[in-house]
């Protein structure tokens, strides 16, 4: 068994997991603070976060801290050091944050930076712009001290020397581990795991929103392509009263739709987070229905009380949550079965 599926598969062996008929419009509530993630591996993340929860941190570092355990960890293929390269064998990853007020940083497109999370709050923080592209941001990011490094590591080289032979421009797109119930009842996940985004959304102890999504994209992409995650109002959307929402799945898809923004304005309506991010999946799946049959988005919200809801296109999709009360790794309902 691979490292990692080790990991999960112990980790998750000792987690409860709700089945996916809860969590829909009655939407997984707790208590403030909170902290949720996108996919089972954001139990890591979630759990970094949670030290600054706990003790009446803000929610945005809450946001910082958690989605640096992911971009550290090398056997996540699609966030960070480790990623998967673009078609030219470039690692370049995109990351944005953006808290209760507006303010927000993104990072499109950079090398070499092993945390362009934290960049991207840096662009926010210190710039008065918003987005930093390629060589752009790697400057900001070398003058703000950070270390340029080889993302590459050799397990991900290998997977793009394979993929030269063919050398076929064709991302798989629904293909990520599957959560199913063995025949004693517990869960386990199973799949290979193509996309692996992390989108974090945090309510802290007084009710700050705030949300963080980091990627290496879509594995083998054109060089340069730059997907949703990074694009406020796409891969992510904070509101800060009324909710926040983070994006999963093909990028383009989720662009076209400005997803997060659309699920956090359904929430504004009356929506809960569970029937917001259900509605936004149905428009896309509406639009063309051949096209949604063959890709995987999934949608995270979170409303201001503290309500959590998720829908996604294919079954596959789950998230992390972390409270007080609380930790588990709920499936998400989906569109197609
Ligand atoms: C992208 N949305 O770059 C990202 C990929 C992703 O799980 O979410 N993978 O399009």
């Amino acid at each position: 068994m691979k490292r990692r599926s080790f990991i999960r598969n112990g980790l998750l062996a000792g987690t409860s997991i709700s089945s996916m008929s809860d969590n829909l419009s009655a939407a997984q509530s707790a208590a403030k603070p909170l902290i949720v993630s996108t996919w089972d591996f954001g139990r890591f993340a979630n759990a970094e976060g949670w030290k600054v929860l706990a003790s009446n941190g803000h929610a945005l570092d809450a946001i910082e801290q958690a989605a640096r355990v992911t971009e550290a960890d090398e056997s996540n293929k699609t966030v960070g050091y480790g990623g998967y390269p673009d078609r030219d064998g470039c690692v370049t990853l995109d990351a944005c944050i953006m808290d209760e007020a507006g303010n927000c940083g993104s990072v499109m497109a950079i090398e070499h930076i092993k945390h362009p999370i934290s960049v991207a709050r840096k662009i926010m923080e210190k710039t008065p712009h918003i987005i930093l592209v390629g060589d752009g941001a790697l400057q900001f990011a070398l003058e703000n001290g950070y270390k340029k490094e080889n993302l590459l590591t050799p397990d991900s080289k290998k997977a793009w020397e394979k993929w030269l032979k063919n050398s076929k421009y064709e991302p798989v797109i629904n293909i990520e581990n599957q959560l199913y119930k063995k025949q004693d009842n517990s869960f386990a996940l199973g799949g290979i795991n193509n996309h692996d985004t992390i989108g974090l959304l945090a309510l802290d102890a007084s009710g700050r929103l705030s949300g963080g999504c980091t990627t290496s994209g879509m594995a083998f992409k054109m060089h340069g392509r730059v997907g949703d995650s990074p694009v406020i109002g796409a891969g992510l959307f904070v509101d800060g009263e009324v909710g926040a929402a983070t994006a999963t799945g093909v990028g383009e898809e989720v662009i076209r739709c400005v997803g997060s923004h659309s699920v956090v304005e359904y929430i504004r309506i009356g929506f809960t987070p569970g029937q917001a991010c259900k509605k936004m999946v149905e428009r896309i799946a509406k639009r063309d229905l051949q096209k949604a049959k063959s890709l995987q988005i999934g949608f995270l919200a979170i409303d201001k009380l503290g309500n959590v809801g998720a829908f996604a296109m294919q079954k596959g999709f789950n998230y992390s949550l972390k409270s007080s009360t609380e930790e588990k790794v709920i499936a998400v309902e989906s569109y197609f079965d």
